[in-house]
């Protein structure tokens, strides 16, 4: 009989749904990722054994030749491989995320793909602010971790630890973790998905060199702890030889991930229940619950690549129900539209193949789509799942023009295209002026995005310095407010008050849903309530848009009910645009207290309805007490203790505020709270202060209100930067 060949492999492997492991890498940055993916793909023989992990030699996975230069992963990279594991067959479905917060959104979406995550942490380095954040995303997504304590090479070559001291430093990283996890996880798994060392859900080795070991595993070979000192008392190949028969990376990672995280159908049952809201009665609910080949198609694009060769749009994603077959009509339900699959595709290593159909439960592409990341296809219109939100939001802007002006129509495209493939930048483009801005997570995002967009999709650009993005609030109640549609036929009264803090939190715990109210919603109405709001206002809500919420406080108006959608555009438009300097409006409440509304549709089109809501809206917020909020972010800054003093004056010199200093062995960690206006460049100022000894992460991020005495000075500047002009602002 002819030999099976890989990719027949993947296809028999990805119908058995019991042998699908649908897994990540999380970690802070550079704790390992890459070079762990590598050794998995080298051991499947999908890359040359001999440079896994080889930094210098390139990583299988980058595909950007910015990941190269920078020796750093940007992109999510899906990889797929088929491994023998005690005489059994797997398919492993691996989503190798970056580690730079700046591509965060691209960790928040593979989330969404996947049921299990190996968690890796830095043994020298320890548990970072960035493994709490990994562990946050992934947890929301109801993905469950294990853990692999890497460079562990390092205690043994740098630190000179003894075989207790590494144990000990093991134990104390994995009591961490359990503690991290305690904290960030849900009740039901608080306790359940703790991690430890005696049944295997730890691991530990060194991905560059390409081992690891578990308590299981040394138990079944017979490896003892002190024989990882040995590994370094050897060279070059002896030692690539030693590792490979005693403790291959490959072979204990597998016994970790196959044992320990679910596979699709059984981590379905509990995950479904929180990333998609509908009817978990109903057909699809059943068949999502079942993870069901035979059900109808449900499938979720989390990633949208442009293939560099042919600039063709694949959509990456997770097949939750059903069986995707090329040539079948799928209904994208955020884009309203049918769209025909040209193209099933599974990955092979790195690479896509063509696969014709491919059941519910694994890690797939497709192409002939053309939707957004986040996008819920369907067999006509269903309930879509729940929106993939970014823990962060973009705080950065440039504004991005061709260097020839007649390349103007072609870098709008490409933009679109950019906008798409990677959904944490926002592209404004204004329609009137031409002008295009790029706001993004930091200013290494907004740096990569640029130069792709030269050397990737060839337009020649030049962009602006970068500047922040600003919020607009309210700090008061207000009187009820009028505004008048243009042709004076249709009136509306608002009143606006400051949102509370809450309920905010709710909202960005999503535990109250984004979006507009079609129908009563009883679970939103009891979250309301037992936040501390009355019956019918917790009945009144109609939307709830990027954390500001619009109640609908009028009785028996009848034409309201039609007129509703424009109002919501126009309340949306005003979140979008607030009155002080056109910048997006956050924690505001919102309530149509009266209407007056014209007979005749013919007289309240949007054209009449839009700025009557705007009108209505703004003016309220003027007598609301209006106010700029900026951004600020929480860093957790490491340096060297003699450093101290020269790290605390850096943070004052930047208005920052320091929450705690702490010291441990020769380092200093200082926790500081600084406002991103006053960052830009902070990685070159951190390098000068510690004689480039220092390093920063970012813990945390949020808006708050800027200082008085700068509010005229930053509202000023925005209103000149955007050009806008008396008539364009306030009410
Ligand atoms: N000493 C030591 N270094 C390692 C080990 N694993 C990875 N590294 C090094 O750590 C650096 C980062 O490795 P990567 O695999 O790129 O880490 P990553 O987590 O993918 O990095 P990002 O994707 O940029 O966050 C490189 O210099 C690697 O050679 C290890 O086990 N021991
Ligand atoms: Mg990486």
């Amino acid at each position: 009989m002819a030999e099976e060949s890989k990719l027949d492999r993947i296809k028999r492997l990805s119908k058995i749904q019991t042998n699908i492991r649908n897994i990540a890498t999380s970690a802070h940055i550079h704790h390992g990722k890459t070079a762990f993916t590598d050794n998995l793909l080298a051991a499947a023989g999908l890359m040359s054994e001999k440079s896994a992990g080889d930094l210098e030699a390139g990583m299988a996975t980058w595909q950007h030749a910015d990941e190269q230069e920078r020796l750093m992963t940007v992109d999510a990279a899906n990889v797929s491989m088929a491994h023998v594991y005690q005489g059994d067959d797997f398919l492993i479905n691996l989503i190798d995320t970056p580690g730079h917060v700046d591509f965060g959104g691209n960790v928040t979406r593979a989330m969404r793909a996947i049921d299990g995550t190996v968690v890796l942490i830095c043994a020298s380095e320890g548990i970072m602010p960035q493994t709490e954040t990994v562990l946050k995303q992934a947890l929301r997504e109801r993905v469950k971790p294990v853990l692999f304590i890497n460079k562990v090479d390092r205690l043994i070559k740098e630190m000179k630890y003894t075989p207790e001291q590494i144990q000990k430093r093991m134990a104390d990283l994995i009591i961490e973790f359990n503690r991290l996890l305690e904290q960030i996880a849900e009740p039901e798994f608080k306790q359940k998905w703790k991690v430890n060392f005696a049944d295997g859900s730890v691991s530990f080795g060194s991905a560059r060199d390409n081992w690891a070991l578990s308590l299981p595993y040394m138990q079944k070979k017979g490896v003892k702890f002190a024989d990882v000192l040995k590994i370094y008392e050897l060279e070059g190949e002896a030692q690539h030889q030693y590792v490979w028969e005693k403790m291959p990376l490959h072979d204990v990672i597998l016994d970790m991930v196959i044992k320990h995280l679910p596979d699709p159908a059984v981590a379905q049952k509990y995950r479904i229940p929180k990333i998609w809201k509908g009817d978990l009665e109903s057909p699809l609910g059943k068949s999502l619950i079942n993870c069901d080949p035979a059900g109808k198609v449900a499938f979720v694009i989390t990633r949208i690549l442009m293939d560099l060769k042919s600039g063709r749009e694949i959509s990456a994603g997770r097949l939750y129900s059903g069986t995707l077959k090329e040539g079948m009509t799928v209904y994208l339900n955020g884009a309203k539209q049918e769209q025909r699959v040209a193209q099933v595709l599974m990955y092979q290593g790195v690479k896509t193949e063509i696969i014709g159909e491919v059941p519910a439960g694994n890690v797939l592409a497709l192409a002939g789509i053309s939707g957004n990341a986040g996008e819920t296809l369907t067999e006509g219109p269903d309930q879509p799942f729940e929106e993939l939100k970014h823990i962060f939001e973009p705080v950065i802007s440039k504004a991005i023009e061709p260097v020839s002006p007649q390349d103007l129509t072609k870098l709008v495209e490409v933009l679109k295209k950019v906008g798409k493939e990677d959904p944490s930048v926002k592209i404004e483009i204004n329609q009137e002026t031409g002008e295009c801005l790029l706001h993004g997570m930091g200013e290494l995002h907004l740096e990569i995005i640029e130069n792709r967009i030269i050397t990737e999709k060839g337009v020649k650009v030049k962009t602006s310095p970068p500047v922040v993005v600003y919020r607009e609030s309210i700090t008061k109640a207000s009187p009820e407010a009028e505004g008048k549609s243009p042709n004076k036929h249709n009136k509306l009264y608002f009143k606006v008050e400051p949102l509370e803090p809450h309920i905010r939190e709710l909202i960005k715990k999503e535990e109250l849903s984004e979006g507009r109210v079609k129908k009563k919603d009883l679970l939103m109405r009891d979250t309301l309530v037992d936040a501390g709001w009355d019956n019918d206002t917790a009945l009144s809500v109609k939307d709830i848009y990027k954390g500001n919420i619009l109640l609908d406080a009028t009785r028996g108006i009848v034409q309201l009910m039609e007129a509703m959608p424009l109002i919501l555009d126009g309340f949306e438009q005003v979140i979008d645009g607030g009155p002080l300097a056109r910048e997006p409006v956050i924690g505001m409440k919102v309530t149509l207290t009266d209407a007056k509304l014209h007979e005749d549709t013919i007289h309240r089109g949007p054209s009449q309805m839009h700025p009557c809501v705007r009108e209505g809206i703004r003016t309220a917020m003027m007598l609301a007490g209006p106010v700029l909020f900026e951004p600020l972010q929480t860093h957790v800054i490491e340096g060297p203790q003699e450093f101290t003093g020269d790290l605390t004056k850096l943070v004052m010199n930047k208005r920052g505020q320091i929450l705690d200093i702490n010291q441990e062995g020769a380092s200093v960690i200082v926790k500081a709270k600084l406002p991103v206006g006053e960052m830009l460049g902070w990685s070159s100022d951190l390098r000068s202060a510690t004689a480039g000894r220092g390093v920063s992460s970012l813990a945390d991020q949020g808006f708050e209100r800027l200082p008085s005495e700068l509010q005229d000075k930053i509202t000023r500047q925005i209103i000149q930067r955007k050009g806008l002009t008396a008539g364009m602002l306030g009410a």
